[in-house]
């Protein structure tokens, strides 16, 4: 299963898949070029995001996101701050394939506030605006806390 959900706080709510997602970005690398150690190969999160944007929002006029929250397959998630974004990579394959471990996709944030926010399996990425100005702090873990709706989907 390489489904990855993609939702957007103007344009709504999309299914990609690594490979479709590097196609746009249109340009990939090995990630050890941003995270040194690391292995693999990578392509540009803010190329992939300024693609896609033109892909499915064409002419609209969309704001600034204010946060990335990524989710794991395993239910670890985190936020992240769009402006620790500027260097963060998509890792997609590895040795020539997917991947199979780490995969669908993994998320490597070289200039973040923590190693933690390097998520692996990722299955949803959620691409917010917060009205609420100020400094915004990264943040990751399993998640445990369900809201009420989200109880009311899964009961
Ligand atoms: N899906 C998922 N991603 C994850 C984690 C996790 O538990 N699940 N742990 C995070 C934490 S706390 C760290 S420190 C790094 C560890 O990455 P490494 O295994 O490459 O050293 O992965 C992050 N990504
Ligand atoms: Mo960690």
């Amino acid at each position: 299963m390489n489904e990855i959900k993609i939702e957007h706080f103007k344009l709504g709510s999309f299914a990609t898949s690594p490979e479709e997602m590097a196609m746009l970005a249109g340009k990939s690398f090995p990630i050890a070029q941003r995270v040194p150690g690391a292995v693999g190969d990578a392509f540009d999160w803010q190329r992939w995001y300024s693609a896609w944007l033109e892909k499915v929002g064409g002419a609209e006029a969309v704001p600034a996101p204010s946060q990335l929250i990524v989710e794991a397959a395993d239910t670890f998630e985190a936020s992240i701050p769009w402006e620790q974004l500027g260097e963060a990579a998509v890792l997609y394959k590895l040795d020539g394939e997917p991947l199979q471990k780490t995969g669908p996709i993994r998320l490597y944030v070289p200039n973040g506030s923590s190693k933690c926010l390097n998520v692996k399996s990722i299955v949803k990425l959620k691409i917010g605006q917060n009205a609420a100005s100020g400094a915004e702090e990264a943040t990751y873990g399993f998640k445990h806390t369900f809201s009420a709706e989200e109880l009311r989907k899964n009961k």
